[in-house]
Protein backbone atom coordinates (compact mmCIF):
# COMPACT_ATOMS: atom_id res chain seq x y z
CA UNK A 1 0.00 0.00 0.00
CA UNK A 2 0.63 3.87 -0.72
CA UNK A 3 0.83 6.53 1.91
CA UNK A 4 0.91 10.34 1.61
CA UNK A 5 0.87 13.07 3.56
CA UNK A 6 -1.88 15.71 3.56
CA UNK A 7 -2.17 19.15 5.37
CA UNK A 8 -5.20 21.08 6.37
CA UNK A 9 -3.77 24.44 5.82
CA UNK A 10 -4.34 26.82 8.75
CA UNK A 11 -7.05 28.77 6.43
CA UNK A 12 -9.12 25.40 6.17
CA UNK A 13 -8.86 24.99 9.75
CA UNK A 14 -10.41 28.39 10.90
CA UNK A 15 -12.86 28.48 8.28
CA UNK A 16 -14.14 24.62 9.79
CA UNK A 17 -13.01 22.16 6.98
CA UNK A 18 -11.28 19.74 9.25
CA UNK A 19 -13.72 17.32 9.27
CA UNK A 20 -15.32 17.34 5.26
CA UNK A 21 -11.78 17.06 4.00
CA UNK A 22 -10.82 14.36 6.30
CA UNK A 23 -14.24 12.87 5.36
CA UNK A 24 -13.77 13.13 1.95
CA UNK A 25 -10.52 11.20 2.11
CA UNK A 26 -12.43 8.23 4.20
CA UNK A 27 -15.11 8.07 1.70
CA UNK A 28 -12.83 7.79 -1.24
CA UNK A 29 -11.70 4.73 0.83
CA UNK A 30 -8.14 5.86 1.96
CA UNK A 31 -7.03 4.99 5.27
CA UNK A 32 -6.48 7.30 7.89
CA UNK A 33 -3.10 5.87 9.61
CA UNK A 34 -1.48 9.09 11.30
CA UNK A 35 -3.41 12.29 12.53
CA UNK A 36 -2.48 15.78 14.68
CA UNK A 37 -3.51 18.79 14.86
CA UNK A 38 0.11 21.29 14.97
CA UNK A 39 1.41 24.94 15.16
CA UNK A 40 4.34 24.76 12.11
CA UNK A 41 7.12 26.78 13.53
CA UNK A 42 9.93 28.78 10.96
CA UNK A 43 11.97 25.66 11.11
CA UNK A 44 9.23 23.52 10.28
CA UNK A 45 7.58 25.42 7.19
CA UNK A 46 11.45 26.13 5.63
CA UNK A 47 12.08 22.69 6.00
CA UNK A 48 8.80 21.33 4.49
CA UNK A 49 8.85 24.28 1.90
CA UNK A 50 12.64 23.77 0.89
CA UNK A 51 11.88 23.46 -3.04
CA UNK A 52 10.13 26.63 -3.05
CA UNK A 53 13.51 28.93 -0.85
CA UNK A 54 14.18 31.91 -3.31
CA UNK A 55 10.80 31.80 -5.23
CA UNK A 56 8.67 35.50 -5.08
CA UNK A 57 5.81 33.77 -3.27
CA UNK A 58 8.11 32.34 -0.12
CA UNK A 59 7.97 34.70 2.49
CA UNK A 60 4.19 35.11 1.89
CA UNK A 61 4.08 31.52 1.88
CA UNK A 62 5.90 30.93 4.88
CA UNK A 63 3.70 33.71 6.69
CA UNK A 64 1.06 32.22 5.84
CA UNK A 65 1.51 28.46 6.85
CA UNK A 66 2.82 29.52 10.28
CA UNK A 67 -0.32 32.09 10.71
CA UNK A 68 -2.30 29.35 12.42
CA UNK A 69 -2.84 25.12 13.08
CA UNK A 70 -2.58 22.89 10.78
CA UNK A 71 -4.10 19.44 10.77
CA UNK A 72 -1.73 16.25 9.55
CA UNK A 73 -2.54 13.40 8.38
CA UNK A 74 -1.17 10.63 6.44
CA UNK A 75 -3.27 8.68 4.15
CA UNK A 76 -2.81 4.97 3.03
CA UNK A 77 -4.33 3.30 0.17
CA UNK A 78 -3.69 2.02 -2.95
CA UNK A 79 -2.04 4.88 -5.53
CA UNK A 80 -2.59 7.33 -2.12
CA UNK A 81 -0.39 10.14 -4.03
CA UNK A 82 -2.01 10.66 -7.24
CA UNK A 83 -5.43 10.23 -5.76
CA UNK A 84 -5.50 12.52 -2.64
CA UNK A 85 -3.69 14.70 -5.22
CA UNK A 86 -6.73 14.95 -7.96
CA UNK A 87 -8.71 15.12 -5.13
CA UNK A 88 -7.55 18.40 -4.06
CA UNK A 89 -6.77 19.82 -7.55
CA UNK A 90 -4.92 22.58 -9.12
CA UNK A 91 -2.68 24.41 -6.95
CA UNK A 92 -4.30 28.11 -7.85
CA UNK A 93 -7.90 26.97 -6.96
CA UNK A 94 -9.50 29.76 -9.99
CA UNK A 95 -8.15 26.56 -11.89
CA UNK A 96 -8.86 23.42 -9.93
CA UNK A 97 -11.75 21.92 -11.12
CA UNK A 98 -15.19 21.67 -9.31
CA UNK A 99 -15.85 18.58 -6.79
CA UNK A 100 -11.60 18.91 -5.89
CA UNK A 101 -10.80 20.32 -2.53
CA UNK A 102 -9.58 23.29 -3.72
CA UNK A 103 -12.09 24.04 -6.25
CA UNK A 104 -14.82 23.99 -4.01
CA UNK A 105 -13.39 25.81 -1.00
CA UNK A 106 -10.99 27.95 -2.32
CA UNK A 107 -10.47 31.10 -4.58
CA UNK A 108 -6.73 32.20 -4.48
CA UNK A 109 -3.84 30.67 -4.59
CA UNK A 110 -2.17 31.89 -1.45
CA UNK A 111 -5.25 30.47 -0.03
CA UNK A 112 -5.50 26.97 -1.08
CA UNK A 113 -7.09 24.74 2.01
CA UNK A 114 -4.98 21.36 1.76
CA UNK A 115 -1.27 20.69 0.85
CA UNK A 116 -0.70 17.20 -0.45
CA UNK A 117 2.73 15.54 -1.43
CA UNK A 118 3.18 15.49 -5.22
CA UNK A 119 5.38 12.32 -5.60
CA UNK A 120 5.87 8.94 -3.76
CA UNK A 121 9.44 10.10 -2.47
CA UNK A 122 8.07 13.51 -1.47
CA UNK A 123 5.26 11.80 0.55
CA UNK A 124 7.93 9.79 1.97
CA UNK A 125 9.79 12.78 3.40
CA UNK A 126 6.80 15.02 4.41
CA UNK A 127 5.62 12.17 6.40
CA UNK A 128 9.13 11.77 8.08
CA UNK A 129 8.96 15.81 8.83
CA UNK A 130 5.76 15.65 10.48
CA UNK A 131 5.33 12.07 12.15
CA UNK A 132 7.47 10.10 14.14
CA UNK A 133 7.36 6.11 13.04
CA UNK A 134 5.44 5.45 16.26
CA UNK A 135 2.93 8.04 15.49
CA UNK A 136 1.85 6.24 12.47
CA UNK A 137 -0.79 3.10 13.38
CA UNK A 138 -0.94 -0.06 11.34
CA UNK A 139 -4.09 -1.74 11.34
CA UNK A 140 -6.53 -3.53 9.44
CA UNK A 141 -9.79 -1.67 8.42
CA UNK A 142 -12.92 -3.65 7.87
CA UNK A 143 -13.64 -1.80 4.28
CA UNK A 144 -10.65 -3.37 2.64
CA UNK A 145 -12.54 -6.20 1.38
CA UNK A 146 -14.98 -4.09 -0.19
CA UNK A 147 -11.96 -1.59 -1.55
CA UNK A 148 -9.91 -3.87 -3.30
CA UNK A 149 -10.68 -7.01 -5.34
P1 LIG B 1 1.15 22.44 -4.44
O1 LIG B 1 0.74 22.94 -3.08
O2 LIG B 1 -0.04 22.26 -5.34
O3 LIG B 1 2.03 21.24 -4.39
P2 LIG B 1 3.54 23.99 -5.00
O4 LIG B 1 4.30 22.92 -4.30
O5 LIG B 1 4.01 24.39 -6.35
O6 LIG B 1 1.99 23.62 -5.12
O7 LIG B 1 3.53 25.30 -4.11
C1 LIG B 1 3.39 25.24 -2.71
C2 LIG B 1 2.44 26.31 -2.26
O8 LIG B 1 2.99 27.61 -2.55
C3 LIG B 1 1.09 26.30 -2.99
O9 LIG B 1 0.17 25.44 -2.36
C4 LIG B 1 0.67 27.73 -2.92
C5 LIG B 1 1.98 28.49 -2.99
N1 LIG B 1 2.29 28.90 -4.37
C6 LIG B 1 2.75 28.12 -5.37
N2 LIG B 1 2.93 28.82 -6.50
C7 LIG B 1 2.59 30.09 -6.19
C8 LIG B 1 2.54 31.32 -6.94
N3 LIG B 1 2.91 31.35 -8.22
N4 LIG B 1 2.12 32.42 -6.30
C9 LIG B 1 1.76 32.39 -4.99
N5 LIG B 1 1.77 31.28 -4.23
C10 LIG B 1 2.18 30.16 -4.83
MG1 LIG C 1 3.94 21.01 -3.66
Amino acid sequence: MDRTFAMVKPDGVQRGLVGDILSRFEQRGLKVVGLKMLWIDEDLASRHYAEHVGKGFYQKLMEYITSGPVVAAVLEGKNAVQIARDMMGKTNPMEAGPGTIRGDYGLEIGRNVIHGSDSPASAEREIGLFFKPEELQDYEKIDAIWLYE
